[in-house]
């Protein structure tokens, strides 16, 4: 059976394609045919014989690309707001990760949650994203830190991506932290995540490894170890890199093609120029850097001087950047990272696909993925100038439209 054909019309259209500032078109046409786009273009290009099964005048509304936010570790039990109060009463993200508290208090809680608990919270905290059109979304493992537990966290993830209406791609992040269990013998916990890898491959749970190389996290030595393996089975690899100081991380993950290093406020020029050579993107974290009260700026003019692609993602997680947010994160790539907001929003859109390795959607084109969002709203400059505001109307995610019209 031919899937059916919907012809969006007068859409003012920012495509993130081609080579016009935003991909602008005034008078745009969208013909979407099943999950795909068929024809994207000027409403007064359109093909005289086009019958499409259903139309749809979009009387001049806004539409972008779905957002995609491309770093996040959705899934996870507890909270970390007493973290939160202790950090106000003087303690430091790595005093409270050291006194046991930190990453390691929520590894615990993750572990005393049944599925249907961790499946539960992930979906709603999903549905905040999604109410700002997200339409693909990243998830991490890597508070489980055990064989089963991060394969537990994975398989949630893949349910969230089958049970709600959105794309979920999933990473394996086991080397986040040292759990406890391991205390003292960080090399052996690597060969361990190494052995679970395989089998998470072989069940189908995971996209792409990533690690958390920094002092508090993994050396390069052992982060090296893990990419390597990662490489071996044939997946690809992202880092946490740079972000609480230089570990030379983006210039070691992008030996081994990656597809993105993220964080990056410690990041030197010798690790933009190995990123620019192997065409990783680089994942700004603006809440995570907001949160935690950093006061060191990734080198965004280096990285645009270097033609290195910028995606913005929210980093959400229960310490360093508990926010739920997409459109926040385009105003604070502008306000705090000086981004313009066609940089923003290609960073949400673009070069977030390329982030995650999924070249078929983040801009609108013949033959991309029919996810895109109608906004209440002229121009997608308004959504990176207002903040705690969301004026997503409508979201089409596979062809499909999500929210009641
Ligand atoms: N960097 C971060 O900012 C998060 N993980 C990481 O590797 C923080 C994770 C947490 O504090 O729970
Ligand atoms: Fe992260």
């Amino acid at each position: 059976m031919t899937p059916g054909t919907t012809l969006w019309r007068h859409a003012r259209l920012a495509s993130f394609h081609g080579i016009v500032p935003w991909g602008w078109l005034d008078d745009a046409a969208l013909l979407v045919e099943g999950d795909t786009l068929r024809w994207v273009g000027a409403d007064a290009d359109l093909p005289a014989a086009l019958r499409p099964d259903t139309e749809h005048d979009l009387q001049g509304a806004l539409v972008t690309p779905g957002l995609i936010d491309a770093h996040t570790h959705l899934v996870y039990g507890g909270d970390r707001a007493a973290d939160f109060e202790q950090r106000l009463q003087g303690a430091s993200y790595e005093d409270i990760a050291r006194a046991g508290g930190g990453v390691r208090s929520t590894v615990a809680a993750t572990r005393a949650a049944s599925d249907a608990q961790l499946f539960d919270s992930a979906a709603a905290r999903a549905g905040c994203l999604m109410a700002e059109g997200v339409t693909t979304l990243e998830i991490k493992s890597g508070y489980g830190l055990s064989a089963e537990h991060e394969a537990r966290c994975l398989a949630v993830a893949r349910r969230l991506g089958s049970e709600l209406p959105l794309t979920v791609r999933t990473t394996s992040l086991a080397a986040h932290a040292l759990p406890d269990e391991y205390a003292g013998r960080s090399d052996d916990y690597i060969t361990g995540a190494i052995g679970w890898l395989a089998q998470q491959q072989a069940a189908g749970l995971v996209d792409a490894v990533d690690a958390f190389c920094d002092t508090i996290g993994f050396t390069p030595a052992q982060t090296e170890r893990l990419l390597r393996a990662a490489r071996r089975l044939g997946l690809p690899v992202k880092l946490h890199a740079e972000q609480l100081s230089d570990q030379g991380g983006a210039a070691l993950a992008a030996r081994y093609g990656a597809l993105s290093c993220d964080h990056l406020e410690h990041l030197s020029p010798a690790g933009i120029a190995a990123m620019q050579a192997s065409g990783t993107v680089a994942t700004l974290l603006p809440g995570a850097y907001y949160f935690l009260r950093d006061t060191q700026l990734p080198p965004v003019q280096a990285l645009r001087d270097a033609g290195v692609p910028m995606a913005v993602a929210t980093d959400h997680n229960p310490g360093s950047s508990p926010c739920l947010s997409l459109l926040l994160m385009l105003n604070m790539a502008c306000t705090l990272f000086r981004l313009t907001p066609e940089e923003a929003w290609r960073g949400v859109t673009v070069h977030a696909a390329r982030a995650l390795g999924l070249p078929d959607r983040g801009t609108l084109a013949a033959g991309q993925r029919a996810d895109f969002v109608v906004w209440n709203a002229e121009h997608p400059r308004e959504m990176a100038y207002r903040f705690g505001h969301n004026p997503c109307r409508r979201v089409i995610c596979g062809g499909v439209q999500r929210s009641p019209a």
